[in-house]
């Protein structure tokens, strides 16, 4: 297993659209290992593959207390959304200590295939159903600062760049 670097806001390469997965084999496989060590290592409770430059459909998740019940949903798909909305904070690994609220679908109906490629559905509310649309955003090129305001962004954007300039002259 291998522990992958974290693309950081604004890399454009977070904007890139997934491709599904064609076969659920050892590569994948591999990958799915990989993505759920660098979630836990990172104290996240999701991971998309987009986050790790790799652009086809695979998400990690776990929202479990203690965390011991890892998710993985590979060509996941939301299958039906509740009318009811539900306002939340979020975060994001690849904009690392930004939080804000987000308005989302309070509960979601995927359908996915697990990491031996059988297919699951998953009927998600309260903190896995914000997750799994976060995550499903990643997979689309979006990132949440995308719903907060354009002034509200660009703050987001400029500190992010002055993060990573200061961090790599080792500030
Ligand atoms: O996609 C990611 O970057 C992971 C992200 C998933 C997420 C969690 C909660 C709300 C939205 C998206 C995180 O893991 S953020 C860090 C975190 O552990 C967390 C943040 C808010 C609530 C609970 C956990
Ligand atoms: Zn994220």
């Amino acid at each position: 297993m291998a522990l992958l670097p974290i693309l950081r806001y604004p890399d454009p390469r977070l904007h890139t659209v997934a491709r599904p997965v064609a076969a659920v084999d050892e590569r994948v496989r591999r990958l799915v290992a990989d993505l759920l060590e660098t979630m836990y290592a990172a104290d996240g409770v999701g991971l998309a593959a987009t986050q790790v430059d790799v652009h086809e459909r695979v998400i990690v998740m776990d929202t479990s207390e203690p965390r011991d019940r890892p998710l993985v949903l590979i060509n996941p798909e939301i299958v039906a959304r509740s009318a009811e909305m539900a306002v939340n904070e979020e975060g994001c690994l690849s904009v690392p200590q930004i939080y804000d609220r987000v308005e989302r679908h309070a509960r979601v109906t995927v359908r996915a295939l697990d990491r031996e490629g059988r297919p699951f559905e998953l009927e998600a509310e309260g903190l896995t159903a914000v997750c799994v649309q976060h995550e499903m955003d990643h997979l689309l090129g979006k990132v949440f600062v995308e719903y907060l305001s354009h002034l509200k962004r660009d703050r987001i954007r400029t500190k992010m760049l002055k993060k990573t300039r200061d961090e790599q002259r080792g500030r």
